[in-house]
């Protein structure tokens, strides 16, 4: 994929799931069914909540530390959450960051005590996943990283799942040429082999059910839940991208307009969409209005380029590698001729 592409896609999947943040979120206001452009038209600035703070916050970590780290992506989800706590969090994330700064144990220990030792089911890991995904798409440990970096707040294995899923869906989106054509079933049998609890798994084999029995939205959205528990939310969102793969606007009206979660549905649904289609695919003027627009193009541009960078690393150790093997083979060759 051509530096270019890539780096279109980073600021789909980023600026994409910023957006359908910030419009799901108005979109509260707008209980009836309106198009989602005259949500928009009414404001003259779209504010992100916690699913984007805490986005910015993986995307942070990651470009600073060139890898995932659990404690520095706990601390800087903490201090995000200090500087601005009226963004939106559920009760969740707050309680951690106290209990770390109070008892001092680690966040993973932290996360794993909330709802009586079971972890968090909640659909916070997977909202702000979109910067996991990217940067590891061509990953074989995707499914583990994501789990790691969703256990800093949510222990419990369906929230780690959701998370891992909702990261394959953007990598697998990033991967795709959207010249060419959608492959339905394919995106959806995927994913549906990547999870590993039978919850999420359940609902993703309910939604290839819907998909083949061509259910309308509406109908899927209550079949599939849209609430904050990941198995409740996440599928509804991939459901919306794989109706609408051709227009972000149709795959965040749908994620959107049926109720639920809306802010969140908007963010998981507009990262897998914008992942796909690169960020022109998003209408000019909701990215104009969006919040902090400069640094979350920033942050998408950085992460496409420590991908470059460490694809190239790795093909460099590649190549030494072989340089290495040549010239043993050559002193083995000299050798032998001795
Ligand atoms: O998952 P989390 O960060 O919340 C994300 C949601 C999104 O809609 C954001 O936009 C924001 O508004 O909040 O926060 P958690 O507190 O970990 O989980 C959210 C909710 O899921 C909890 O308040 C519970 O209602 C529910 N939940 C559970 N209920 C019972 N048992 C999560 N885990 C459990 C559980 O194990
Ligand atoms: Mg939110």
């Amino acid at each position: 994929m051509s530096r270019l592409t890539l780096e279109a896609k980073y600021l789909g999947a980023m600026i994409g799931s910023a957006v359908g943040d910030a419009i799901g979120e108005l979109a509260f206001h707008y209980p009836e069914r309106n198009k989602l452009a005259q949500v928009v038209e009414g404001v003259a600035e779209l504010r992100y909540t916690d699913d984007t703070a805490m986005a910015i916050g993986l995307a942070t970590s990651l470009t600073n530390k060139g890898h995932l780290d659990g404690q520095d992506l706990g601390e800087t989800f903490r201090r995000s959450f200090e500087q601005e706590p009226w963004r939106g969090y559920a009760a969740g994330p707050p309680t951690i960051f106290t209990m770390v700064r109070s008892l001092g144990i680690p966040y993973a220990q932290a996360a794993q005590s909330l709802f009586n030792g079971s972890g968090s089911f909640g659909n916070g890991a997977a909202m702000r996943i979109a910067p996991l995904g990217l940067f590891f798409h061509d990953s074989l440990q995707i499914y583990e990283l994501a789990c790691d970096s969703a256990e800093v707040t949510h222990a419990h294995p369906v929230g780690k799942d959701g998370a891992a899923l909702q990261a394959r869906a953007v990598a697998q989106a990033v991967k795709l040429d959207p010249q060419k054509e959608f492959l339905v079933d394919f995106f959806v049998r995927d994913l549906i082999d990547f999870c590993r609890t039978h919850e999420i798994r359940g609902k993703m084999e309910l939604l290839e059910e819907l998909l083949n029995e061509n259910i309308n939205p509406p109908l899927a959205a209550k079949q599939l839940g849209q609430s904050v528990a990941v198995q409740e939310s996440m599928p509804f969102a991939i459901y919306s991208f794989v109706r609408h793969p051709r227009s972000f606007e149709d795959c965040l009206d749908c994620a959107i307009m049926h109720g639920g979660d809306r802010d969140t549905l908007g963010a998981m649904a507009g990262a897998v969409s914008g992942a796909y289609l690169g960020v022109q695919a998003i209408p000019s003027g909701w990215r104009r209005k969006l919040e902090n627009r400069q640094t979350i193009e920033q942050l998408a541009l950085e992460l496409a380029e420590s991908t470059v960078s460490s694809r190239q690393r790795a093909v460099g150790r590649g190549q030494r590698a072989v340089d290495r093997g040549r010239r043993s083979e050559v002193r083995d060759q000299r050798e032998e001729d001795h």
